[in-house]
């Protein structure tokens, strides 16, 4: 079948790129080419360049995984098609900002690296999802066990962690005397431009204290809110993708939500785009909307995809179709995270409201599956930090209790059928040991309380917490997902 290029006559209603895309620059290196990635900060970056004359092109790059994907753009121009899927319509855009793809198993670290040596690049962005920063999730320190960083501590010319490849191409910019660039993740963590600091900086003064203080002097880690739900491409959306090209195959299109929004702290070193123009708010503080939008939305993502999964819903839209889960998600939204948060100027009910519609897009389906993955990297943040302000203001949290026993259910690998439940987490396989050492109960929530690299030294140690935990994981095991839900909020009504 022809592949998309430059040079295609599309159907009118697909949105190409009618700029000069030979005058664009390499300005931004992307770490971490995924579905994302290509669906958020590409289309702004698009939109900055079909209706404002922006020059910033991006270099893409993969470290570990997405092979595929590189190689896809490669083969068509480095175009790529993003679909929005509205209910019951869908449309296109054809996005031209990339001007390089580069694979580090491909094509080699050193050109990775020679590529993050370019002169005009300004800002190096991330998205390698919360596993990929090496870090403790419970402190956001850099993890000096995780194998990847034993491997670049030993070898720091040849690195494979994105935070050993940031902190070459800066010492080989410095011994170079080029400029320093800014270091933007656009990751799902709190504070994510001071947990990237912190890994940078505590593997770079590991290897070298003179190139680490050059490094806190120089370099800038802008934190950023992103927002848009991005489901894992699936054959159906290609084949409908391809349907809307007028018969044009693109493998490397994605399909997301036609809602965007992008909070950026506004601290580059080397300049940034325009992105304000393009509908990002460019704020001195991002931690707020973080916050917001980690705990409201993540969480109840998170408290979905558990319970939603153990009860035999596939998508979140599906989990939306049954009032019980309707309900307890809003609830938790609105009575257990609202209270937590900070932000100012945002009614948080009209948040809650439009995070309900967002879900029950019923042309996204988003696996409750894909959610639920890396849970020892997402907990901290969307379910136990809240938890932490409910035990020191003394309020109820029985909805994020129900949620961290949803998980605790979902590791122990067995669904409500004595089905085996396939567990993606960079921890799996010391969560199955725990699980693998404990009988099935009170003795199961201990065991799993005692990781402390997701729940730390306090949680463990307290006993309003351990005692809620407990309870909810008991009617998990007694009467099910469906049910313990619906008993939620009859508690609540
Ligand atoms: P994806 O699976 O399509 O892409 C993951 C990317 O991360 C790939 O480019 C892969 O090469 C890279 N990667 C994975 N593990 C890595 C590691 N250990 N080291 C270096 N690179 C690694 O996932 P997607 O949908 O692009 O999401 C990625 C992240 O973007 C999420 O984890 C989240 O933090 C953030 N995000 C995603 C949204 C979504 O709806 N998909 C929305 C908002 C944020
Ligand atoms: C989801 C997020 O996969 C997950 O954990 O909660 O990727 C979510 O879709 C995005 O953060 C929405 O912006």
């Amino acid at each position: 079948m022809k592949r998309i290029t430059q040079s295609d006559a599309l159907p009118a209603d697909v949105v190409q790129p009618r700029y000069d895309r030979s005058a664009l620059k390499p300005r931004i290196a992307h770490i971490g080419f995924g579905a994302f990635h290509r669906a958020h900060q590409a289309v702004y970056a698009d939109v900055l360049a079909q209706d404002h004359g922006s020059d910033w092109g991006y270099c893409e790059i993969n470290l570990i995984g997405g092979e595929r994907q590189i190689a896809d753009i490669r083969e068509q121009d480095h175009l790529f098609t993003v679909a929005e899927m509205a209910p019951g319509h869908w449309n296109c855009r054809v996005v031209g900002v990339v001007r390089q793809a580069l694979h580090a198993a491909v094509d080699g670290m050193e050109a990775v690296l020679d590529a993050l040596c370019g002169p005009d690049i300004a800002i190096v962005s991330i998205t390698v999802t919360e596993k990929g920063y090496c870090h403790q999730p419970a402190s956001g320190q850099l993890d000096r066990e995780h194998p990847l960083i034993q491997h670049d501590l030993a070898h720091p010319g040849v690195p494979q962690s994105t935070p050993g490849v940031i902190v070459e191409a800066l010492r080989r910019r410095r011994a170079r005397g080029l400029a320093p660039f800014s270091v933007m993740s656009c990751d799902n963590m709190p504070e994510n431009g001071h947990v990237t600091r912190n890994v940078v900086l505590g593997l770079a003064r590991a290897q070298d204290p003179q190139l680490a203080d050059w490094i806190e002097a120089k370099v800038s880690f802008p934190s950023t809110m992103v927002d848009r739900i991005v489901p894992a491409v699936t054959p159906e959306t290609l084949a409908k993708v391809c349907e809307l090209l007028g018969g044009i195959d693109d493998p490397a299109a994605v399909a997301g939500e036609p809602f965007r929004q992008w909070v950026i702290e506004d601290n580059f070193v080397a300049g940034r785009p325009a992105w304000e123009k393009a509908g990002a708010e460019l704020v001195a503080d991002v931690l707020p909307y973080e916050e917001m939008k980690l705990r409201m939305l993540n969480g109840s993502h998170s408290f979905l995809a558990y319970l939603g999964y153990l009860g035999g819903y596939a998508h979140i839209c599906d989990c939306m179709e049954d009032a019980d889960y309707a309900t307890a998600a809003r609830a938790l939204m609105v009575k257990e995270q609202a209270p937590t948060l900070r932000v100012s100027g945002v009614d948080l009910e009209t948040y809650a409201d439009l995070l309900t519609e967002r879900y029950r897009n019923n042309a996204l389906k988003h696996r409750t599956w894909q959610i639920a993955m890396d849970g020892s990297q997402k907990l901290p943040q969307r379910l136990l930090d809240p938890i932490r302000w409910h035990l020191a203001h003394g309020s109820r949290f029985d909805h994020l209790a129900l949620g961290v026993a949803a998980w605790m259910r979902y590791v122990g690998g067995v669904d409500e059928k004595g089905q085996t439940i396939e567990i993606s987490d960079p921890l799996r396989d010391v969560i199955a040991a725990r699980v693998a050492a404990s009988a099935e109960g009170g003795e199961r929530v201990h065991a799993l309380l005692s990781l402390e690299a997701i729940f730390g030294r306090d949680l463990p140690d307290n006993e309003p917490f351990v005692q809620a935990v407990s309870n909810a994981y008991n009617a998990l095991l007694s009467c099910g997902a469906r049910e313990a839900v619906r008993r939620l909020n009859l508690r609540h009504a």
